[in-house]
């Protein structure tokens, strides 16, 4: 039987050596919808490499490798490992497509953008001896369909208690940075509601209560968000999911979230500063209304997580200091923090090279914790530092108490936020030794 090999690379650690985790909570769904792509007469082996090792000596002649932003350097490094040993190699994913030049010098071809168009027609080419450097697809239809993941394919591993499920992809906003827009510039496509539901049900079959919608922006079409919120509410699941803060105006809607099994939405605020966000392409988000809006949303019985980056064009040392107060004021359990960082492929990339801004050009300073470009406030090493320490202030244990405990909602759920206590202490290690915090 042809067989085929289909790896998600972790990341370097700063010893060079790939990131190893015991248990992967945040299972992405690329490999197993690319295997439920791939036509039945292949036997298709998926291998996260957080969790295990690569298989080197496989039998598989042709492998597929993603990549996601500073992991790319992994996903090359194994590519070229592999066509040492003579096996045919694909890249793909968000990294391969923004940077398909440069991922084309370590492979054999490169699928750009949504493999849902291309992969079988790359598969018989493979077959016949005539594969294309690059294959390129973008769904534009406002509909997509795809097959059910084969999730039988990663029941075996170490997972967390959801697995992933997609309504829809890209992203209405342009925001400069952002390597969504970047691929579906400005569109967003969606799966009819009957084939989501279709694939909860698969979940739920296989035992879980919850997933993760990991759609960029679940408030793209509220139309469609409301069937589908109708829809899954009959499935009596919980899950997570992330989106546009103006949702947060929506009395309604959010009732109807929270109703269908929504616990938590994660939403990308960025910044505190009006103008930084501007030069972010991002005036459409107003930092003066995210106080009001995270209450509501809080108010409606929805966790609120959120996404920020420091950097920005008129960000001081001053404002990073107040977004430690912003954070507190708004009870906001388990912060999350970047530096902005310039993801080649991006306009916001092209701008910053353009006007000779970048200080670092090995992409493995990329990963968010580094300052690689100037803004006019400060200079890259003060703002890695003021990184640091902002994130060092918000996970003191008179913070985390300040976030998790000492709040209205405590008594209402006690476990949860006795929960999100142990996420903050395991982030509070991490950033201790410098990584940068996850929980995978
Ligand atoms: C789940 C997820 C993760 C999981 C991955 C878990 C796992 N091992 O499977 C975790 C939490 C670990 C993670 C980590 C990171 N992630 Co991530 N992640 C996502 C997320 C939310 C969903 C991915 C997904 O499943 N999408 C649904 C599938 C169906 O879509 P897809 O991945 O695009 O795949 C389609 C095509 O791209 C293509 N395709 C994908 N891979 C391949 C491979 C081959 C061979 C082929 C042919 C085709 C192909 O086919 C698929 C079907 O069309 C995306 C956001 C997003 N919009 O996708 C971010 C995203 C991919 N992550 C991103 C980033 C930056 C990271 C990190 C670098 C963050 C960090 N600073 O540490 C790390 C890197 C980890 C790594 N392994 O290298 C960026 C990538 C940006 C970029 N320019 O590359 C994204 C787009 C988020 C964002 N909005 O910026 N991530």
């Amino acid at each position: 039987m042809k067989k085929i090999l289909l790896i998600q690379p972790s990341p370097y650690d700063h010893n060079k050596k790939p990131l190893k985790k015991k248990k992967l909570y945040f299972a992405g769904l690329a490999l197993p919808l690319l295997a439920a792509l791939t036509p039945k007469d292949y036997e298709v082996e998926i291998i996260f490499e957080i969790l295990e090792d690569i298989p080197f000596e496989t039998d598989a002649n042709l492998i597929g490798i993603s990549t996601m932003g500073h992991g790319v350097i992994r996903s090359i490094d194994i590519a070229m490992e592999f066509r040492k040993r003579g096996k045919t190699v694909i890249l793909g994913g968000y990294m391969a497509s923004i940077m398909a030049e440069e991922a084309q010098k370590y492979c054999d071809a490169v699928l750009i953008g949504d493999a849902e168009l291309v992969w079988e027609e790359l598969l018989q080419d493979y077959e016949k001896g005539t594969l294309k450097p690059i294959y390129k697809d973008r769904l534009e239809e406002s509909w997509f369909s795809t097959p059910p993941p084969r999730f039988d394919l990663i029941m075996n591993k170490n997972l967390g208690d959801f697995l992933p499920v997609q309504a829809g992809r890209g992203c209405p906003h342009s925001c400069s940075f952002c390597s969504v827009a970047c691929l579906y510039e400005g569109s967003y496509v969606k799966k009819p509601v009957a084939e989501v539901v279709r694939d909860i049900q698969q979940i739920k079959a296989l035992g879980y209560r919850k997933f993760l919608l990991l759609d960029d922006n679940i408030f793209s079409d509220r139309v469609y968000l409301s069937k589908l919120i109708e829809e899954i509410k009959a499935l009596g699941m919980e899950w997570m999911s992330q989106c546009d803060i103006r949702i947060g105006r929506e009395h309604q809607l959010l009732d109807s979230l929270r109703n269908s099994g929504c616990t938590t939405l994660s939403f990308g605020l960025e910044s505190i500063k009006k103008e930084s966000l501007r030069a972010m392409n991002k005036a459409w988000a107003n930092p003066d209304d995210y106080p009001a809006l995270i209450r509501n949303i809080q108010d409606h019985g929805i966790d609120v997580s959120t996404e920020m980056v420091v950097g920005g064009e008129a960000d001081t040392l001053e404002s990073i200091e107040a977004t430690k107060d912003f954070i507190e004021d708004n009870k906001i359990s388990v912060p999350r923090f970047y530096i902005l960082t310039p993801i080649p492929g991006t306009q916001f990339f092209k701008d910053i090279k353009a006007q000779g801004r970048l200080v670092k050009s090995d992409i493995y300073s990329f990963d968010g914790t580094e300052a690689v470009y100037t803004i006019p406030n400060m200079t890259p090493e003060e703002l890695t530092k003021a990184y640091w320490t902002l994130y060092e202030s918000l996970f003191t244990l008179k913070s985390i108490a300040k976030r998790n405990l000492f709040r209205k909602e405590f008594l209402k759920a006690p476990g949860k936020y006795l929960f999100y206590s142990v996420v903050n202490l395991y982030y509070r290690r991490q950033i201790k030794q410098r990584v940068i915090p996850n929980i995978f």
